[in-house]
């Protein structure tokens, strides 16, 4: 792990922060490493690990897009493998076994709106601003981006966000279902751990497995549903699924 991306653990919760903030965040090539890396393996570090909360160092920015100056000197085939890792480092946080939380603390452009949009659920500050600007610099989003935005804001506006390659407010951000709440920044971390407070009370394995199945609807190669009916009935023989029904009916709470 480098110091372009911070972890810190504070019961079960990781924090994981991109740390240039000279540079607003941007993501270059040690950034995306670390992130894969930790995403990939070095979560395992983190003992009893329930949630993960991604944010950006600074007053001024969550991510403002991947590093423009690295840009230069790419060919068509490096550009591309950089895009394929890149990508695949947001399907390891898409995919990841507990919930993601995006703590958007500022701009999310490009690649750092894409990297909100890899995770499970985002909490955006007043202060936040999110835009897809890659058409200004002659490209598309290379992040999952041109993917991801239609699945949470439809077609209409995602057509609308990339062709301008403009921003929008957190307010407007939310109004379109981009982020799941707009809150003063403030109460970004705590409206976080407000959600997780919740998510941590029930089976890790269900919100695991819940993730994957959503995660499925969005995956043309997987039938959803045959993702769906095959986990629940795996669930349903599960201790955690024991436990549950169990604490149900022993009017208790449930011990996952
Ligand atoms: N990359 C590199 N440096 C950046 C940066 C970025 N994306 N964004 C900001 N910075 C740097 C600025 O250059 C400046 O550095 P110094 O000049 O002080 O050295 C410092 O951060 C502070 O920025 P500003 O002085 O510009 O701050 P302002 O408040 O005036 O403006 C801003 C804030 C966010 C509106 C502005 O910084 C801005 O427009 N930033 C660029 C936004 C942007 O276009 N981001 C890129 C989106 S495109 C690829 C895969 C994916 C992608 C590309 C390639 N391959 C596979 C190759 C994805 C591309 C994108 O993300």
């Amino acid at each position: 792990m480098n110091d372009t991306v911070l972890i810190a653990s504070n019961e079960g919760i990781a924090t994981v922060t991109i740390n240039r903030p000279k540079a607003l965040n941007a993501i270059n090539a040690d950034v995306m490493q670390a992130l894969n890396d930790w995403f990939a393996k070095g979560y395992q570090s983190v003992d009893g690990l329930r949630g993960v909360i991604i944010t950006g160092s600074g007053e001024k920015a969550f991510v403002a897009g991947a590093d423009i100056k690295g840009f230069t000197n790419l060919t068509a085939e490096s550009g591309g493998q950089v895009s394929k890792f890149g990508q695949n480092t947001y399907f390891l946080i898409e995919n990841f076994h507990v919930p993601v939380i995006a703590a958007v603390n500022g701009f999310a452009l490009g690649g750092g709106c894409e990297l909100a949009m890899a995770c499970h659920m985002r909490i955006a500050s007043t202060e936040a601003k999110f835009g897809l600007p890659e058409v200004s610099l002659g490209l598309i989003p290379g992040y999952g981006g041109t993917q991801r935005l239609p699945q949470l804001v439809g077609k209409a506006k995602a057509m609308e966000l990339t062709l301008t390659g403009g921003m929008v407010n957190a307010e407007e951000a939310q109004k379109i279902g981009l982020v799941n709440y707009c809150v003063e920044k403030e109460e970004l971390i705590s409206r976080c751990m407000a959600i997780f407070k919740k998510t941590m009370s029930k089976g890790p394995l269900a919100i695991s497995k819940a993730i994957s199945a959503i995660n499925a609807y969005y995956n043309i190669e997987v039938d959803g549903y045959k993702t769906e009916y095959s986990t629940f009935g795996e669930l349903l023989i599960s201790e955690e699924c024991k436990e549950g029904v169990s604490a149900f009916i022993e009017k208790r709470k449930a011990n996952f």
